[in-house]
């Protein structure tokens, strides 16, 4: 007989309801009678957490015994999202807690609503971490996540009457953090400041200031593996010395000034995404996270060694650089090398260049980190000698190999000029033994552009490894309804360990009855996520519409102006009776996206999407065949009920632009179709699901680079197209802002006489391919096979095999034996 469901653990409902009572009783003091669900939800976790703990020691103690290379994850985000359904999952332990919590009284959907989400990360960069943890844990290879547990999260997104956004501070720890434990007695010291002094004809660093990094950790249970390791999140502290150095001149107030500097550092998560913020907090919080993390690795793997030999490290461990943000940690452990443990130069150098390896999650030039050399100076003066060192180095190095002066220069790691600079990039490039980018696109864009000098000299560190995202998150927890269809359909469940194992399901998208079932899911999660919108926003959702999302950060290159404009020049063929309404598809087209704060178009495209959904839901002439919704706040949670329930799903970015997305990913697996750019990795589902199942439209990444060299006029696009001049004209007439056309005076006058990512000339394109959707999404049999062939050629973007990639290609690492 095929197993049809996950192994359990052995301990029974009662037995877990038990436990339960217990954690009621010595954790929380309460009856279960007096207890409320977040009660029963810490309860649960702190029980479900003594279940992982023996495969948590155990891994922790193979990981320092056995002989299988750890990987160290640097990232200065991990968007893990809720945590005790996973644990449940992974522990084998769902269906315990489901009967347990019933026993006691309580409904399992609101202990686990009780969690409270942590948003450690902005969006897709911090979401791949939390992904690839999920999935090294699950691999059973030997792993630390390193990065910082922030005070504050991404902010709480709430929109105001005029339907602006509103930032409110995230205070996650406010309520209990039962996942969360300190390892006492394991923190680091963190030094800034001060400077180098010459003794004994050494360089040594005589910091002014120091803070305490605290590990708070978190478990990463494997699914199915037996493994769990280690998330690690460090925590500023400063240290007591301080307010009694002060406290002793009897300065009272400012006797608290140093703690609040250190706490600082962990206060908040920058909430820029994909955008440089140059602010010294921020290259503060860079620092302390790979120092502490760097200098933990080295007394878990060395432990009670005063004189390690860590010629050995790197066979001990491999740091993977998270976009340049852990970069800093490369001076480091040079400095630890030279300074701490008295290696030469060229032992130090060999050592590091072992260690690091360097991931690139952008093309944009404005995210690229560039440090001002005098503020590297001012917190860290020892690291901006060595950063020196290597850059002479490397001009030597590179003099030796070409003789072309101009691409030497060009090169530079700290640059001349005016405002002197360190390109965090070039560093990681440097010194890094491998760089990969996300997509097969992106990692080409960046050997031929952005990184194309580094890659011409030194070819063999560049690779690709497309991203991928969890099964276990994003399919079973989000998508119960066709997990066990599709277990169903395979006979088996192993797909969620081996997620090609999907493919067996493509003969099923011929077999009508099959097709039935899976339509009957999608229905069953759009009425699921409709019941969710009516509770969470009171929002009326028609589930017999189709549902169109487009979900990710606001950003003008991902071009959420260019499916608003769709949808207004819609509404105004509507208005003008150019379209019938009985011609309509009906739609409900869902949006969700948090802008930077102080990203201005991108706030005043969030006020615009908001008042084009008044109107246009509030206009009895569109008959409620038309609707916008924008869920605020739009976070994990949201994503786990929205994207089962999307049949359409928007991946619109400018070629060229968007590294690889991920969302695209999710809805493949979750049986939306994808109407796209030939962008990220839109192009590698696209390949693999087919052309017939996927909705292309849009410039290629060559014809957009034409036409920037041929000069670009938006205005041509806008005179040339009515329908996008008569949405253009809508929104600069005041039919969104009350007849006043100052209110996105600014946004209509970026897209005529800029509209840098093209939105106006991809306008006509994007419109075309609607009608074809709309054809298609008429007939539900044809739609629901290609939705079941989307799901069935996907496996490959399981975050199991961006693992299996990098162990292969970048790490040279596998499972613990
Ligand atoms: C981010 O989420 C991404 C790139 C960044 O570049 C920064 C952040 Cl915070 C510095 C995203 C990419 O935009 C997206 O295409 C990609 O899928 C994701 O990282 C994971 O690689």
């Amino acid at each position: 007989m095929t197993e049809l469901t996950a192994p359990k653990s052995s301990v029974t409902a009662a037995q877990f309801a038990d436990e339960i009572r217990n954690e009621l009783k010595y954790t929380q003091g309460v009856t279960p009678e007096q207890a409320k669900p977040a009660d029963v939800y810490v309860a649960a976790a702190t029980a479900v957490r003594k279940h992982l703990m023996d495969s948590w020691m155990k891994t922790q103690q193979d990981m320092i015994n056995g002989n299988t290379k750890a990987v160290g994850y640097l990232s200065a985000e991990f968007l893990m999202g809720k945590q005790l359904r996973n644990a449940l999952l992974n522990s084998g332990l769902t269906e315990q807690f489901e009967a347990a919590v019933k026993e006691l009284g309580f409904d399992p959907q609101q202990v686990t609503d009780a969690e409270y989400e942590p948003g450690l990360g902005n969006g897709g960069l911090g979401r791949l971490a939390a992904c690839f943890i999920d999935s090294l844990a699950s691999l059973g290879v030997p792993a630390f996540g390193y990065g910082i547990q922030y005070r504050y999260g991404i902010f709480r997104q709430e929109f105001d009457e005029e339907g602006r956004q509103i930032e409110r501070p995230d205070y996650w720890l406010t309520n209990e953090d039962p996942w969360g434990h300190i390892d006492y007695e394991r923190d680091q010291r963190v030094s800034f400041g001060g400077e180098v002094v010459e003794e004994d004809g050494k360089r040594v660093w005589k910091p002014s200031w120091s803070v305490r990094a605290i590990p708070v950790d978190y478990m990463v249970p494997g699914y199915e593996s037996g493994r769990v390791n280690t998330l690690r999140l460090w925590q500023a502290r400063s240290y007591d010395e301080f307010d009694l150095l002060t406290f002793n001149k009897s300065e009272y107030l400012d006797a608290v000034k140093p703690q609040v500097k250190a706490e600082n550092i962990s206060k908040i998560l920058y909430p820029e995404d994909s955008t440089e913020v140059g602010k010294e907090l921020r290259l503060e919080q860079q620092y302390f996270f790979a120092s502490a993390s760097i200098h933990d690795a080295i007394r878990v793997f060395y432990p009670n060694q005063d004189k390690p030999d860590l010629t050995t490290f790197p066979d001990k461990i491999c740091f993977q650089l998270n976009d340049t943000h852990p970069v800093i940690g490369i001076p480091e452990l040079m400095r630890i090398l030279l300074d701490e443990y008295g290696y030469d130069w060229d032992t130090a150098w060999n050592i590091t260049t072992k260690t690091f390896n360097y991931t690139c999650h952008t093309l944009l030039p404005e995210a690229l980190e560039v440090w001002p050399v005098a503020l590297i100076s001012k917190l860290l003066p020892r690291h901006m000698e060595i950063i020196n060192k290597i850059n002479d180095q490397f001009m030597h190095e590179l003099e030796e190999m070409t003789d072309d002066e101009a691409k030497v220069e060009r090169m530079r790691i700290v640059t001349d000029g005016d405002t002197p600079s360190v390109r965090m990039a070039y560093l990681a490039s440097y010194a890094g033994e491998h760089v990969n980018g996300v997509a097969e696109l992106h990692s080409q864009l960046l050997k031929d552009v952005t990184l194309r000098d580094f890659s011409d000299l030194f070819p063999k560190k560049f690779t690709n490894v497309t991203n991928g995202v969890t099964p276990r998150r994003f399919m079973k927890l989000a998508n119960p309804g066709l997990s066990d269809l599709i277990t169903e359909g395979l006979g088996t469940d192993k797909w969620l360990e081996d997620l090609e194992l999907l493919k067996n399901l493509e003969p099923l998208a011929q077999d009508d009855e099959f097709v039935k079932k899976f339509a009957q899911v999608k229905y069953d999660n759009k009425i699921k996520f409709a019941d969710f919108a009516k509770r969470e926003y009171g929002f009326d959702i028609d589930s017999s519409t189709m549902f169109d999302t487009m979900i990710k950060r606001l950003h003008e290159y991902k071009r959420q102006a260019l499916k608003i404009l769709e949808v207004i020049a819609t509404y105004a063929d509507i208005k003008s009776g150019k379209v019938k309404i009985e011609d309509v598809t009906p739609r409900t087209v869902i949006f969700g996206a948090k802008a930077a704060p102080g990203y201005y178009l991108a706030k005043m495209t969030i006020q615009l999407i908001n008042n084009v959904a008044k109107v246009i839901n509030n206009d009895p002439d569109v008959m409620g065949k038309l609707k916008v919704v924008f869920p605020w706040n739009y976070n994990i949670r949201v994503a786990q009920y929205l994207i089962p329930a999307t049949e359409l799903d928007e991946q619109i970015s400018q070629a060229g632009k968007e590294a690889s997305g991920t969302s695209n990913m999710k809805f493949a697996l979750n049986g939306a179709l994808t109407v796209g750019t030939l962008d990220g990795a839109n192009v590698e589902i696209r390949e693999r699901v087919g052309a017939d199942n996927f909705f292309l439209f849009g410039m290629t990444v060559d014809e957009v680079e034409k036409m920037y060299a041929d000069g670009y006029d938006p205005a041509k696009y806008y005179e040339a197209d009515p329908r996008l001049k008569a949405a253009i004209d809508m929104v600069a007439k005041g039919t969104f802002s009350d007849g006043d056309e100052d209110t996105y005076a600014p946004l209509v006058s970026d897209w005529l006489t800029k509209d840098w990512f093209m939105t106006l000339a991809d306008f006509t394109a994007y419109h075309d391919i609607q009608s074809e959707i709309e054809t298609l999404y008429g007939d539900q049999l044809e739609w629901n096979r290609k939705a079941i062939i989307n799901v069935a050629n996907s496996g490959y973007f399981s975050s199991d095999r961006s693992i299996e990639d990098y162990l292969e290609r970048v790490w040279m690492t596998g499972p613990l034996k």
